[in-house]
């Protein structure tokens, strides 16, 4: 017979590829068939059979201030009753659009659109657009969304061209992008001297989530901003996770860096569908319609969207509520890193504010070759743990445990306790 979610999975696997709207779902990375969540709440999430679960995905960062906060249902349900979508400007964005330029201290203007990967594609067709040039450089375990020219992986050594990430991904599109190794000052420098007058752009996590979280060092983003001023290129800080996250300026403000143009995502929607891109306004003046590098979206500026999107936001603009996730953050990955180290466990704990990842090393991470040199079995068998007490990790070692303010101490205390145990089961295995 099965569980209910066991159930829901064989029957999506039949119609939906790998039975997910997202690859990471589907739990492959840590070889566990996903529960199939029913229904939220502050910090717990609760699956098909009706199973609890303190949950540190969020939805992969947008629920910072839990789930089904009552401000954020409240303005859903009283937009709900004038319609859904107008496909015609509305207040709302332009609310919206006020309030993160209020915030995010670089942007002078911002479109809406729906998803991270929009934000971050329009971003680069307009530094392109906006510099004339083709070059793209990110870095290695940095994700940017799945437009083709961001699902780049590094050539063969330094500074040679990319290699398409994904079959499907033009070989010669692909080339435009250089993949870099993350805080490595001289690969950009190389990199510069052989393509700089070339590039259009940089394009980088401020602090990575997406190789697990890794921290720049305190150079290389300042290093990042000069070189790209020199060269005549632009400076794009992909922000979709660390927007609002790591401070209600996110990463730019928290470092007192100026990039050109941000993308912006997750946390911007309140949980429903947005992204945004942003920045200098002689730059956003070049897009469609009063400019001429064209970017459109039948959905872009929603109403829901934008009304759960302003609720959010209203909260964290206050900006109370940071040095409380600080203390949480805080409280939880020491004590997950005490647990492990008191069961003789060797671990890697990297964390800005409510954003954090372990990794299974004694290595310091701070890229993604690093990254990947952390014992994955170990990860799995420790998802696997935590699961059956009730703790829903990112099913992956290399993605971001998130905490919002609705995990208060009791619950951080609850999942320290869980670790422990599963520290203490898992001491002595070989994985
Ligand atoms: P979306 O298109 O998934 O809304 O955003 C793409 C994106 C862009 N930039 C950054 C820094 C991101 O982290 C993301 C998406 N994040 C992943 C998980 N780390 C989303 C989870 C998923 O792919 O299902």
């Amino acid at each position: 017979m099965g569980t209910k979610s066991e159930i829901l999975f064989q029957r999506a696997r039949k119609i939906i590829p790998g039975g997910v709207n997202s690859p990471v779902r589907a739990g492959k990375a840590v070889g566990m068939d996903p529960p199939f969540i029913a229904r939220a709440e502050g910090c717990f999430l609760w699956d098909a059979d009706g199973n609890q679960y303190v949950d540190y995905v969020g939805s992969w960062g947008p629920m910072i201030l839990g789930h089904s906060h009552p401000d954020v249902v409240q303005a859903i349900g009283d937009q709900i009753k004038n319609g859904t979508s107008y496909g015609a400007p509305t207040a709302l964005e332009v609310e919206l659009a006020e309030l993160i330029i209020d915030m995010v201290p670089s942007m002078e203007m911002v479109r809406m659109v729906n998803s991270g990967t929009e934000a971050a594609m329009s971003a680069v067709r307009l530094a392109r657009g906006y510099t004339g040039r083709e070059m793209i450089i990110k870095f290695e375990g940095c994700y940017h969304g799945h437009a083709d020219s961001l699902l780049v992986s590094a050539g063969s050594g330094v500074a040679t061209l990319g290699i398409p990430g994904s079959p499907g991904v033009p070989k010669d599109l692909a080339q435009k992008t250089l993949s870099l190794s993350f805080n490595n000052m001289d690969e950009v420098r190389r990199a510069f001297e052989q393509y700089g007058s070339q590039t259009a752009a940089v394009i980088v996590e401020p602090i990575p989530g997406n190789m697990g979280v890794v921290l720049p060092n305190t150079e290389f983003l300042s290093m990042l901003r000069r070189i790209t001023k020199d060269y005549g290129s632009l400076l794009i800080f992909d922000e979709v996770i660390t927007g609002f996250r790591v401070s209600a300026g996110g990463a730019q403000e928290l470092f007192g860096i100026m990039p050109d143009l941000t993308c912006l995502g997750k946390i911007i929607g309140g949980g429903l569908p947005v992204g945004a891109y942003g920045g200098r306004k002689d730059i956003m003046e070049r897009v469609a319609p009063d400019g001429d590098i064209y970017q459109a979206g039948t959905l872009s500026g929603n109403p829901l969207a934008m009304a759960a999107g302003l609720a959010t936001l209203k909260i964290l603009q206050k900006g109370m509520i940071y040095p409380e996730l600080e203390k949480r953050g805080r409280a939880l990955f020491s004590g997950l890193e005490d647990a492990a180290r008191s069961s003789g466990l060797k671990v890697v704990v990297n964390r800005v504010g409510t954003m954090g990842s372990m990794f299974f090393t004694d290595k310091a991470v701070t890229d993604f070759a690093s990254a990947k040199k952390s014992h994955t079995g170990m990860f799995r068998a420790y998802y696997a743990e935590m699961l059956n007490r009730g703790i829903y990790l990112a099913p992956s070692a290399f993605e971001a445990s998130f905490i919002s303010i609705a995990h208060d101490e009791e619950v951080i205390q609850k999942t320290i306790e869980s670790a422990r145990e599963s520290f203490r089961s898992l001491k002595g295995k070989v994985y």
